[in-house]
């Protein structure tokens, strides 16, 4: 089949747009490797780093980390995943982000999940996570097998301190003035994909349809140079 390149992808949204369960979904079918800035950030909070004391209360209060903390903190991460197809989620969320990613490499695909803001307020409140892995459930989309427990580690879930309905009306509010610029960033450089919707089920199935035909493509050019 020739030299098979990797497959750099970010996902887009705004806060509680799904991007958590679609990159589950494409990890499971795909085999990206999954990095959720949120993710890495709530990780620092809980071991207690020095990092994770600094950013708690800029996370609590709805707030962005700053761009060069977050920066340092996702390329060195990726500069560990060098041979490796991956999947970021949640970065970049300023334009300033983007341009530094830029800078040490060319993202293929923008996956953009387009879910109206009042949706979004709804679900927040009836999130549930298990920490260690990531994954996310909902009492009423997706619910834990037993209540208050990982389906996989039957480890117990948290809910977020970032899921009140204050915090999510601020957490919509940088979205639409810090992170909304990056869609532009992205769809200049033509390489963004939007997908609008109310629901995770029927969105799913247009980005599965659009990965399959798009991950072959990038590793048949490659093939051939
Ligand atoms: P995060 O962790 O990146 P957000 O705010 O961008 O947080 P969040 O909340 O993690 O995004 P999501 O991943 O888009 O949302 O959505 P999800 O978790 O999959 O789904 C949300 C809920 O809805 C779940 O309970 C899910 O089960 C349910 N659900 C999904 N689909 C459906 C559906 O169809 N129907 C229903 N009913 N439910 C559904 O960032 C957190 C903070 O970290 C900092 C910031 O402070 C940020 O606020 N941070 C950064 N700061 C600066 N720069 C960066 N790059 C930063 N990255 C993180
Ligand atoms: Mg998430």
């Amino acid at each position: 089949m020739g030299l098979l390149r990797v497959f750099r992808a970010v996902i887009m949204g705004p806060p509680g747009s799904g991007k958590g369960t679609v990159s589950n979904r494409i990890t499971d079918s795909f085999g990206l490797k999954h990095l959720s800035s949120g993710d890495i950030l709530r990780a620092n909070i809980k071991a207690k780093t020095e990092l994770g004391l600094l950013m708690k209360s800029c996370i609590d209060q709805g707030q962005l980390v700053p761009d060069d903390v977050i920066s340092r903190l996702i390329l060195s991460n990726l500069r560990n995943m060098d041979h490796s197809s991956w999947l970021l989620d949640g970065f970049p969320r300023t334009v300033a982000q983007a341009e530094s990613l830029d800078s040490m490499c060319t993202v293929d695909t923008v996956i953009n999940l387009d879910v109206p803001f009042q949706t979004i307020k709804e679900r927040l409140t009836s999130r549930w996570l298990h920490l260690p892995s990531g994954r996310v459930y909902n009492t009423d989309f997706n619910p834990p097998k037993i209540p208050g427990l990982d389906d996989v580690t039957g480890e117990p879930l948290i809910q977020r301190e970032d899921d009140t309905p204050e915090t999510v009306t601020r957490r919509l509010k940088a979205y639409e003035f810090q992170t909304q610029p990056v869609l532009e960033y992205y769809r200049s450089k033509g390489v963004l994909e939007t997908f609008s919707g109310t629901e995770t089920n029927k969105i799913w199935p247009h980005v599965h349809t659009f990965l399959t035909r798009k991950i072959p493509h990038v590793q048949q050019i490659c093939g051939q140079a």
